[in-house]
């Protein structure tokens, strides 16, 4: 087989490392050196994609560059994301194949990035006219909204995604987009009201004090001094490159095209001021006569008057709690420190729900407005794998959701890839891997995993602390290791001696994280004060009201809310489930240093990334197998007019085959031999699709008919 100039060039590397020779880690990482310092940031593994973050913008996503990659096959230019984006594109239009593209690497190594290239590549070559021009304008614009409210700078990344995204683009038979559907995962809520050192609450916040008119502040009551704020950190509150006041005008603008309302964007923006007004709410101790210290509330009145709620009723709401049972209501007073705790529950379950509802809102707007069947392109952008110094329940679902996508990737390119070879008696010489199943077991497992203890001590009686969930992960897990059941035996639950204080470790498939067990309680708990809710439901604002239903006093609930965990885990499982019935595209990012800047090439961090990613693994299945595999089912279907053995009744061939299917593969051969000789005699009339041939019948019907005609 002729290999193209472009994939084996050797001045700029070799562009698809199954043919590089000799393959080792050193020549792997050297290619990819090679090729990032001649701009060549993408690479590939058979169909896989790797790519390098260049931290600069690269002239390689012009207009021209897409005009470049239309309609080429994958192998025929040098490797790039907008060939893999051309391949799916075409599978999903061509062969009516579903497709996902799984975007994954750590955090800061362009996941996001690479997620919009693929959409803005889609939405060049796919369609035109009036209509999908604007269904395609708010898809894109959707990216702007969502990372406004859902994206912070952290110190990995100055724009780090801090929620999950899996978008949906819906086609119809041609190919043309109808709509999309976007489902959100866990924002990172705590954000709102504390960040870490050198990072920043959520961009909106700044966006909106740097960048609204006096007019539109003055109407928030706000001013434009970031530090008149508790809740925006001040050692970082400008970021370099980035200009705050300039993308609040983009994000407005988005806003516009998604088809939010003005009354919508104001009411959104007064939420966002209201969240910054409840971090300035102060409380004071106060004695009372029988010796309790009492939270006063010294409240902010703008707050009230912009969401239109009584003072006296948010006095109310801080300064008390009600707990109601079946028949009964308890109320107890809060002293300061809970009011303040209360404070910004309030705040954090504010801005998340906020969120969900701008998402939901979005959907709105962008759902496809036919109900006619349709083809489907998932694009998943989640929050990169994170090993901070301090790493809490955030860190920790966060870094479950990345083993789960690890989990993909390696059942079905390293496990079902080799079985299928075993399984198809083809000779196959086993090429080992790491197989983070055992951590997903156990984070996930239903008995005994992480996330289920977790539930357990949230959900049990008596006093629950963050000190009594630790105590119980290590006493199950020892059990284990006693026992040597199978967590033990691999297990990456490591417990020594070195550990600090209320902390347990877990060995990832990506490194291992030392996770600070505060919080884990109460932010897996999520729970608010009624007194809260009905305080918000109380508002004289529509988008309050409609954010805290279960404020509405004729629908108390004394029913438990789902754990944030349970939550988690079953939202990923749906989507795992769902990414299963879609044909994969991997996009696997890789940060090149650790200091966000451009042509620095840290090996180190590189091969800690291709070892951990399992890319060597990849590439040696890769060459041991074949390039190209096709389902016996639609290979029989599409070619079985070309030989008698399956025309008419290709079917009872493909039931033999499943019947005796190693005995039939030399059958096979002959088969498809057979059908190979058939096609070369035959027209190309043959091939054509069912959409082209109806087109063709009908245009001949009416050729025939045309003399008959009475004119
Ligand atoms: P992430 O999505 O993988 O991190 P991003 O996609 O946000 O990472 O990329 C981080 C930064 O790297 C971007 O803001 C750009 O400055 C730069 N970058 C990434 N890809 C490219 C590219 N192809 N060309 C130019 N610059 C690029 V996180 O969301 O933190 O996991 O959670
Ligand atoms: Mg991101």
């Amino acid at each position: 087989m002729e290999v193209k100039t472009s994939l084996l060039d050797n001045m700029i590397g070799v562009g698809d490392m199954v043919l590089l020779e000799p393959l080792s880690e050193e020549t792997f990482i050297d290619n990819l050196q090679k090729r990032f310092s001649h701009n060549e940031i993408y690479t590939y593994i058979g169909s896989v994609v790797i790519s390098m973050n260049p931290y600069r913008s690269l002239p390689i996503y012009t207009a021209d560059k897409v005009e470049e990659y239309r309609n080429r096959n994958f192998y025929e230019l040098s490797p790039h994301i907008y060939a893999l984006s051309d391949e799916a594109y075409r599978s999903l239009r061509d062969q009516d194949k579903d497709q996902c593209i799984l975007i994954t690497g750590e955090s800061g190594a362009g996941k996001t990035e690479a997620s919009k290239l693929v959409m803005s590549y889609v939405a060049a070559v796919c369609g035109k006219g009036h209509e999908v021009n604007k269904v395609k304008e708010q898809l894109l614009q959707s990216n702007p909204v969502l990372e406004a409210f859902g994206n912070a700078k952290t110190v990995r990344n100055d724009n780090s995604s801090r929620f999950g995204k899996y978008m949906d683009i819906e086609f119809d038979f041609k190919g043309d987009p109808l709509g999309g559907v976007i489902s959100n995962y866990l924002l990172e809520k705590s954000r709102v009201v504390k960040q870490p050192r050198g990072e920043r609450n959520f961009h909106i916040f700044y966006q909106l004090l740097s960048g609204a008119s006096e007019d539109m502040l003055k109407k928030l009551k706000l001013g434009r001094d970031f530090s008149k704020y508790n809740y925006l950190s001040l050692d970082s509150a400008t970021v370099n490159g980035l200009d705050d006041a300039a993308n609040f005008r983009t994000v407005r603008n988005a806003m516009q095209i998604v088809g939010f309302l003005e009354d919508e964007v104001q009411s959104v923006l007064e939420l966002v001021a209201a969240v910054l007004k409840l971090g300035n709410i102060e409380f004071k101790p106060e004695s009372r006569a029988n010796g309790f210290d009492e939270s006063l509330y010294v409240g902010d009145l703008e707050m009230c008057e912009l969401l239109g709620i009584e003072q006296l009723v948010l006095e109310r709401a801080f300064s008390f709690r009600t707990v109601e049972a079946k028949m009964e209501k308890v109320s107890t007073t809060l002293n300061v420190a809970q009011a303040y705790y209360a404070r910004d529950a309030l705040a954090k379950n504010l801005y998340s729900r906020m969120f969900s509802w701008l998402v939901n809102r979005i959907n709105e707007s962008i759902k496809a407005k036919t109900k006619a069947r349709k083809k489907v392109m998932g694009v998943l952008d989640i929050y990169g794998f994170e090993i901070f110094e301090d790493n809490s329940f955030e860190q920790f679902i966060i870094n479950y959701c990345n083993e789960k996508l690890q989990q993909i990737f390696i059942e079905l390119t390293l496990r079902e890839e080799q079985e299928e070879y075993v399984r198809e008696g083809i000779e196959w010489t086993n090429i080992e891997y790491f197989n983070n199943a055992i951590i997903c077991e156990l984070i996930e497992n239903n008995q005994n995993g992480i996330l289920a203890m977790l539930d357990e001590e949230c959900l049990r009686p008596g006093t629950v602390t963050d000190e009594t969930f630790l105590d119980k992960l290590n006493t199950v897990c020892a059990e284990h290791q006693h026992f040597e059941s199978r967590l033990s035996k691999n297990s990456k639950f490591l417990t020594d001696h070195s550990l600090p204080h209320n902390c347990f470790r877990i060995q990832h498939y990506a490194g291992k994280v030392l996770y600070q067990v505060e919080g884990f309680v109460d932010k897996n708990n999520d729970l608010l004060y009624r007194d809260l809710s009905q305080a918000m439901y109380k508002a004289n604002h529509s988008l309050m009201k409609l954010l805290f239903p279960e404020g509405n006093p004729a629908k108390v609930n004394l029913k438990r809310p789902p754990t944030a965990g349970f939550q988690f885990k079953a939202s990923v499982g749906t989507l795992m489930r769902n990414l299963q019935t879609k044909n994969p595209n991997y996009i696997r990012c890789i940060k090149p240093n650790d200091k966000k800047a451009a042509q620095v090439f840290s090996e180190s961090l590189v091969s800690h990334q291709v070892r951990y990613l399992g890319l060597m693994e990849n590439v040696r299945v890769r060459r041991a197998g074949y390039a190209f595999r096709q389902a016996y089912e639609p290979c029989l279907e599409r070619y079985k007019m070309l030989c008698k053995q399956t025309w008419p009744h290709w079917k009872d061939l493909l039931f033999f085959l499943e019947e005796r299917r190693r005995q039939c593969l030399e059958d096979l051969a002959t088969l498809i031999q057979k059908i190979y000789r058939g096609w070369k005699r035959r027209t190309h009339f043959l091939l054509l699709k069912k959409s082209q041939v109806v087109v063709a019948l009908f245009v001949g019907v009416w050729l025939c008919l045309v003399p008959l005609l009475p004119f």
